[in-house]
């Protein structure tokens, strides 16, 4: 991403407010197990602003009724840290870099946090954030409260990540160029897991197959643990475990993808293990896909999400009907929720530099907000009938099936950003049969 598109973001964010000081920090990294660490991961907010990947960062912008200015927080070039964990940028590379107005090292941050807070009356912050930053300026704002003389001091504290994300909900051409490209590495992991699938391999041989195809192709990072589960294990919606053998006759739900330059792809598919649908099969799947083809061509601009989300529950609850797996009135059934037994989940999510983009769905008012150009959203029936469950037919019990593709929203209707991953029943099968012993 072009350094202009942060700037441009960040003059978004200052036009939003009418005076005050903005922190935000980067992401802490996390302990895995005594002195390892997960993977760092920036914090999505951040990142978005700035662009500035390493951790032990500050991002602060400062608007007066004269002046609006961004400075940057981060830790200098060390040569310990060099050797051990790779060399930081540093302050002097990162003045050339990045099109900030100011760039300083982090240890200057308690002695200068107070004379950037001085004279300013609101305080916008992560509300959650806990680290020892925000704290530190919280501490610097009461010391100038407490400082003769000084008669404007912060007044009220804010919450700057509704404002980022309602500005993360609109994704710009550079954005959506980021997650097509998570989604072709995607598309190729999974028609990777369709050719490779056969009864007898273990769950996590065909994540392992999937995996290769994200690192080997230069992603970064995976969006999130993949789903990997066979037969009646797709009925545990949140299955990471992938631990067990791929039966004959059974279906596996992947539930897997990458991330690239830190935004998300999310795609699911359910296909044979040995490659052919049976009947049984075949017919559920299709009211699945039949409910997913319908919701997404029923997205377009100034279309509500809460009402997509009450027209897909109504299409799969009548899919339910047609199963015969519920009987009586659509209404009625509906109004119980009773198909929710079969279909528990919403019906998508943004997504963004987060899988799940914490983007509002709701305007200030509370009302559900009208998809417009510009926004990503997944779109993700599913149905799922447990093993165990007596009250079903037999044919159908074990049985679980999500269809998930990215749509962006665009100035007509939609954009399947995920048509090219094979989904249709002759697709899949065509896809399953171009395995090479
Ligand atoms: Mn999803």
């Amino acid at each position: 991403m072009n350094e202009t598109h942060y700037e441009l973001r960040r003059q978004k964010l200052l036009n939003a407010l009418e005076e005050g000081v903005v922190i935000l920090a980067s992401a802490s990294p996390k302990t895995r197990s005594n002195d390892t660490q997960y993977p760092y991961r920036q914090n999505s907010d951040f990142y978005y602003l700035c662009g500035f990947g390493e951790d032990n960062a500050l991002l602060i912008l400062v608007k007066t009724k004269e002046i609006t200015k961004s400075i940057l927080f981060i830790e200098p070039y060390n040569e310990e840290h060099a050797l051990w964990n790779g060399a930081r940028l540093g302050v002097e590379k990162a003045k050339e870099r990045f099109c900030v107005d100011e760039v300083h090292d982090i240890h200057e941050y308690p002695t200068l946090i107070k004379d950037i807070l001085r004279d300013h009356v609101a305080l916008y912050i992560d509300l959650f954030d806990e680290s020892s930053w925000i704290r530190q300026a919280k501490k610097s704002a009461k010391e100038l409260h407490e400082t003769r003389g000084v008669k404007r001091h912060i007044r009220a504290i804010y919450d700057a990540t509704h404002l980022i994300r309602s500005q993360r909900l609109i994704k710009s051409q550079e954005e959506i160029a980021q997650i097509k490209k998570a989604i072709e590495l995607t598309a190729i992991a999974h028609h990777e897991a369709m050719k490779s699938s056969k009864a007898g391999l273990y769950e996590y041989e065909l994540q392992a197959k999937m995996s290769y195809v994200f690192l080997s192709k230069g992603a970064q990072a995976e969006s999130y643990e993949a789903i990997v589960a066979g037969g009646n294990n797709a009925n545990t919606l949140h299955y990471i475990d992938n631990r067990e053998v791929l039966r004959e006759g059974d279906l596996v739900l992947i539930d897997a993808a990458c991330e690239w330059e830190l935004y998300a792809s999310d795609i699911t598919r359910t296909f044979p293990v040995n490659g052919k649908f049976s009947e049984v099969q075949r017919y559920v799947y299709e009211k699945v896909l039949e409910v997913q083809l319908k919701v997404i061509d029923a997205i377009k601009p100034g279309v509500k999400r809460d009402w997509l989300q009450h027209y897909s529950e109504e299409l799969l609850c009548q899919a339910l009907i047609d199963l015969e797996i519920l009987s009586g009135v659509r209404s009625e059934l509906l109004e119980s929720k009773a198909h929710k037994k079969y279909a528990p989940h919403g019906i998508g999510h943004w997504m963004g530099l987060d899988v799940h983009d914490p983007c509002p769905y709701v305007d200030d008012e509370g009302e559900s907000l009208c998809f417009a150009p510009g926004m990503v959203m997944t779109i993700e029936p599913g149905i799922y009938i447990r093993a165990d469950d007596a009250t079903v037919e037999e044919k159908y019990r074990g049985i679980g099936i999500r269809i998930e593709d990215d749509i962006l929203i665009t100035q007509t209707g939609c954009e399947n950003l995920s048509s090219a991953i094979a989904k249709s029943v002759e697709e899949i099968e065509a896809m399953c049969k171009s395995y090479v012993l």
